[in-house]
């Protein structure tokens, strides 16, 4: 039989019910297909759940910048590695609720802060608790990455009105010992436990580009998709390589590949938002086009991420005109 959009919808219909059961074969097998297929089952899937032209836009601010005690082999704030970064204290509320004011305006829904640390110690949650209140006030959805966190510090943030909570797994089981080795990956679904509890969304996700195999971007999907729930949110980001990290000249990934692993977290968690996330400055407006077609429907805006630089807010503005791209929450939803 000949593959025609009808039985090629299918399976995508199909696909649509939530597995968490997925092996680690029949995810580098959706890897594996050839790269149309796999663009139309996963865009399939997409417009099953979502509205396809609507993208969600995040905007991130480091709220304590540099001096991190881990050895993150990626991460420019490493202590660990002299990328020549300017060290700053967590920043004053008023500076947080100003950059967060000034993110509504330019259009972001969602407020995404970062500090570089290993965990969160409790004597810094009534600060981070007031920044949250700050941040709700405006009508801004909230989010926070901080490193690990206790069972009672996230169920402390979620009563101050944390939306999401960004805790990445960063890559699969195998590979993880390559890049860090001050935590590990127990610790991190642990971390990942405790937010699920509390009742915040979890956002997680992971980088690639960092000399991983193909194995090891499916083993990074599996166990994603293989938590008790997905996570609302999963980032995808490509390695922004960063002059003094270990990781700095690690061999380029082929752009086809980035879509594939989009397409693939879109069809085995197809009712997660997700997040082209860091990398977009060194790609193509053609390539972040197949990335929404493959399933992306989150994007960072605004012209930093945390240390590196992201497009300029009005290339993107001009981005999404060009597509008929609508800045939005995309809610999942049912036909
Ligand atoms: N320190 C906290 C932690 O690691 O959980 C929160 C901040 S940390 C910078 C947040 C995430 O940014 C990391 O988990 C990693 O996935 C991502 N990241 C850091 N450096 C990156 C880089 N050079 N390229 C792409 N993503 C990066
Ligand atoms: C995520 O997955 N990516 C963001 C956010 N979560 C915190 C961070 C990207 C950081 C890129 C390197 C930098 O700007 O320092
Ligand atoms: Fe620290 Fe987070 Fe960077 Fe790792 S990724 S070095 S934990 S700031």
């Amino acid at each position: 039989m000949s593959a025609t959009p009808e039985n090629l919808s299918g399976p995508a219909v199909a696909e649509t019910m939530l597995r968490h059961n997925w092996h680690q074969a029949e995810i580098e097998a959706l890897f594996a297909l050839p790269f149309n297929d796999l663009l139309f089952r996963a865009h399939s899937i997409h417009r099953d759940n979502f509205e396809p032209n609507t993208v969600q836009v995040s905007t991130l601010l480091s709220i304590k910048t540099g001096a991190c005690p881990e050895d993150c082999a990626y991460c420019p704030q490493s202590a660990h590695y002299n990328t020549g970064l300017e060290k700053e204290r967590l920043l004053d509320t008023e500076t947080v609720l100003a950059a967060a004011e000034q993110a509504k305006k330019s259009g972001a829904t969602r407020f995404c802060m970062g500090a570089a640390w290993r965990k969160l110690h409790d004597r810094d949650v009534p600060a981070m608790s007031e920044i949250i209140s700050g941040v709700k006030a405006m009508g801004l959805e909230t989010c926070m990455t901080l490193g690990m966190l206790t069972e009672g510090q996230a169920q402390s943030l979620r009563e101050s009105g944390l939306d999401y909570y960004n805790h990445n797994l960063d890559t699969s089981r195998e590979y993880y010992d390559e890049i860090i080795s001050t935590r590990t990956y127990e610790d991190r679904l642990e971390t990942l436990r405790h937010v699920r509890a509390s009742g915040m969304s979890v956002c997680s996700g992971g980088i690639i580009g960092m000399g991983e195999g193909r194995g090891d971007r499916a083993g990074l999907l599996m166990e994603l998709a293989n938590q008790p729930e997905h996570p609302e949110s999963v980032p995808i980001n490509l390695l922004v390589q960063v002059e003094g990290t270990p990781l700095k000249g690690v061999d380029e990934l082929d752009p086809f590949e980035f879509v594939r692993m989009i397409a693939v977290a879109r069809i085995i968690m197809p009712q997660s938002q997700v997040r082209l996330s860091a990398g977009r400055e060194n790609m193509s407006d053609e390539l972040q086009a197949m990335c929404f077609f493959a399933g992306a429907n989150s994007i960072f805006y605004g012209e930093k991420l945390l240390t590196t630089d992201n497009p300029e807010a009005e290339h993107d503005r001009e981005l999404f005109r060009r597509l008929g791209i609508t800045a939005g929450n995309p809610e999942p939803c049912s036909h």
